[in-house]
């Protein structure tokens, strides 16, 4: 092979499309094509996609969802189609108010349906989750992808279902709304003594711009060696060859010390996986152990007293 970039490259369009290793139970729909366009940032064949049952059922539950919380927000500005439109960044759906605790079915128009809508969101991403799980263990991959998203999932959870089961009200969940949804989020660190002073929210923190951190490194390091391989990261873990020992050693030499092909990947995987783990461990503290954050801090040293 000799040396191309993504501005050099000829894209490769085989006249029979890639079919990819046999799987067991093929659920693959869509006719393959070629997009030059794809072609450009990435493969320039598209399709077919994995189908099956849980694809279906979580798309399913998906546009439920959607629909849902669309119709809700558009009945909230008397089905007038302007200004839905033009609202839409502010319009909500809200959960039940707190005199209805935990009841399982509050009337529709306060809070039942975002009660369902949450029901069916929840049930999509399970589902995709189960999904991606099994497309995992199907062509003999780890499972490290739907672990990481499990830890994503973790907070999407203690949001919306974990910690409002605690506080015993549907009402402290997150709204349904692009604005809403930041104004939860204010209103929350406001409510509970400001979230900085949340040791969790700092690990968080540290873990979300360290990944960013990660991602521009190991981009730039890999970018920087490909002219010696080093996008071929497999080989270049098992059988060593000059671009890793070139990365390795331009880390050692920048920084004192250097990870290895492997170990690189598993500071990333880490770092976002824990940003999301950590999160959610701040979030669940938060009314249910600690009332205030700030006052907290002062207690335990983190913030002066005086
Ligand atoms: Mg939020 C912002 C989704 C929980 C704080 N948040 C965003 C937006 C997007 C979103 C609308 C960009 C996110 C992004 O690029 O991520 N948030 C979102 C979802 C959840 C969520 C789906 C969830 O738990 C299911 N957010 C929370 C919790 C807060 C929170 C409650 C603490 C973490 N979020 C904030 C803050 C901000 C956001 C603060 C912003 O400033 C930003 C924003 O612009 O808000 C207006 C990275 C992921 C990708 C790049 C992959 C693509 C993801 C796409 C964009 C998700 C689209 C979701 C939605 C269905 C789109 C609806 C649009 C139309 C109706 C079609
Ligand atoms: Mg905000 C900024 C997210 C709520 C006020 N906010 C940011 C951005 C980021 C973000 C997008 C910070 C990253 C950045 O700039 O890095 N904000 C964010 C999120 C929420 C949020 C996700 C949320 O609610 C979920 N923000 C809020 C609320 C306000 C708020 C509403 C507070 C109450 N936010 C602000 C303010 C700012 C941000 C004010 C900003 O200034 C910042 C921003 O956008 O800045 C541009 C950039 C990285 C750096 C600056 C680091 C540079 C490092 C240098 C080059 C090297 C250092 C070397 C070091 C000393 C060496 C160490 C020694 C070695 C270990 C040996
Ligand atoms: Mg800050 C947090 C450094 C700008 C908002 N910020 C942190 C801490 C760390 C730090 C003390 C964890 C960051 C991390 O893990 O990143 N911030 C820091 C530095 C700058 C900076 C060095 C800078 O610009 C030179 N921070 C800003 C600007 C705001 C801001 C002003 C918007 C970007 N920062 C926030 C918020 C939070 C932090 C909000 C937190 O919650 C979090 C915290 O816990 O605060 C208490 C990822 C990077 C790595 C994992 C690499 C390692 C980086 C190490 C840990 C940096 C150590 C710095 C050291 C203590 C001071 C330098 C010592 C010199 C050698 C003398
Ligand atoms: Mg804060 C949280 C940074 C200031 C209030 N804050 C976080 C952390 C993040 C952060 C580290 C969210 C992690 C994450 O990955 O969520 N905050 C941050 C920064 C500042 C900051 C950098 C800053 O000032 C520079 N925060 C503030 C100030 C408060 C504040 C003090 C507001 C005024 N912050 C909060 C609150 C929360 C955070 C409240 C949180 O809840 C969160 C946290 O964990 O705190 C401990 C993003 C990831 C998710 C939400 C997971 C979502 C997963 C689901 C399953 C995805 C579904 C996708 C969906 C189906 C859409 C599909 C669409 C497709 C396109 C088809
Ligand atoms: C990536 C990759 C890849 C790799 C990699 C990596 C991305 C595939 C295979 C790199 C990734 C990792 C290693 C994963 C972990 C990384 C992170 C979590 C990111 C965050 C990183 C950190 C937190 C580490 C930060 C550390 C830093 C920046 C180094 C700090 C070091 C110093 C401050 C020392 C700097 C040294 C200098 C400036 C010169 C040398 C100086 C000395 C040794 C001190 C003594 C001086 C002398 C002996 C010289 C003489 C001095 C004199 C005469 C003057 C003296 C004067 C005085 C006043 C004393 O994709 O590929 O590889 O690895």
């Amino acid at each position: 092979a000799y040396y191309q970039n993504i501005f050099t490259q000829v894209q490769v369009r085989p006249i029979e499309p890639e079919h990819g290793i046999p799987v067991a139970v093929d659920a693959r729909v869509g006719k393959p094509f070629n997009s030059y366009l794809f072609g450009l940032i990435g493969n320039s064949q598209v399709g077919p996609i994995y189908g099956g049952y849980l694809g279906a059922l979580s798309l399913a539950c998906g546009l439920i969802a959607f629909e849902i919380i669309g119709l809700n927000m558009w009945a909230s500005v008397n089905w007038d189609p302007i200004q839905f439109v033009r609202q839409l960044p502010w319009l909500a759906l809200e959960p039940p108010r707190p005199k209805y605790g935990l009841k399982v079915l509050p009337p529709l128009s306060e809070g039942g349906w975002w009660l369902i809508a949450g029901f069916f969101l929840t049930a999509s991403i399970l589902l995709w989750w189960v999904r991606l799980y099994r497309r995992a263990r199907g062509p003999g991959l780890g499972t490290h992808v739907p672990r990481a998203f499990a830890s994503a999932i973790w907070l999407y959870l203690v949001l919306g279902f974990i910690r409002p089961l605690l506080m015993g009200s549907w009402s402290e969940a997150v709204p349904f709304g692009i604005f809403p949804h930041l104004d939860w989020t204010a209103a929350f660190s406001l409510r509970y003594g400001n979230l900085f002073y949340n040791p969790f929210h700092m690990l968080s923190i540290a873990f979300l711009y360290g990944s960013t951190l990660l991602f521009a490194m190991h981009g730039g390091t890999i970018l920087a060696c490909s002219r010696y391989g080093a996008e071929r990261e497999i080989d270049q873990i098992v059988d060593r060859g000059t671009a890793t020992e070139r990365a390795a050693l331009f880390w050692r030499w920048t920084m004192g010390f250097n990870a290895t092909m492997e170990s690189v990947h598993r500071w990333a995987w880490w770092f976002a996986v824990l940003t999301t783990l950590t999160g959610g461990i701040g979030i669940l503290l938060t009314g249910t152990v600690v009332d205030n954050w700030y006052l907290w801090a002062v207690k335990h040293g983190v913030a002066p007293s005086y």
